[in-house]
């Protein structure tokens, strides 16, 4: 069996991790999204949270789950017996950064990094822009799922 980790922060899910998502589940045939905590970005959701998100927009995938980590990448791959990363590439400025940590993840495990074009629609599109449109009042509506749209909006309203 074909098995890959689309790891990331997802605070929160967006269109665009959604599209590498879809895109990787046609590739592999179970695919683990897997929340990490990126140590150098403060998150707005907590990883249950982003968890909880994460099932209720992969919920149609049958062949897709969710689940967390922490410490390395390679190590929960090697403790799963999973040989592939499947990454998002938006633009060249994405790929200084995700060439080192595949080259990095490759020589630490068995792991093979894949990485998936962004379609153009969403090659703009990242977290942590999300957060900073909504937190000024622009509208997302279109950039994130409907379910997201609505904890983004809880949160940022304090609720
Ligand atoms: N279109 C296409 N792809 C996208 C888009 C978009 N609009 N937005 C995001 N992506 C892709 C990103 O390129 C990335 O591949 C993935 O989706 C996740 O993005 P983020 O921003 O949610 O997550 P990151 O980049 O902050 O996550 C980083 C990890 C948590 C995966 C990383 O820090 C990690 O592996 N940490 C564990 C510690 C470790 O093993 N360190 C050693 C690394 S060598």
């Amino acid at each position: 069996m074909r098995k890959a980790v689309c790891p990331g922060s997802f605070d929160p899910v967006t269109n665009g991790h959604l599209d590498i998502i879809s895109r990787a589940a046609k590739l592999f045939d179970e695919v683990v999204v897997l929340v990490g905590a990126n140590e150098n970005k403060r998150g707005l959701f907590t990883v249950e949270e982003r968890l909880a998100m994460l099932e209720t927009v992969v919920a149609d995938y049958g062949n897709v789950r969710v689940d967390s980590f922490t410490g390395l990448l390679v190590g929960y791959c090697s403790d799963h017996d999973i040989h592939a990363i499947v990454k998002g590439l938006r633009a060249v400025t994405d790929f200084d950064y995700e060439l080192q940590m595949a080259q990095m993840n490759g020589s630490l495990a068995d792991v093979d990094t894949v990485f998936v074009p962004t379609s153009p629609d969403y090659s703009f599109l990242a977290s942590s822009l999300v957060k900073e449109v909504a937190k000024h009042g622009g509208d997302v509506s279109d950039l994130v799922p409907p379910s997201v749209l609505r904890a983004l909006q809880d949160r940022l309203a304090g609720r």
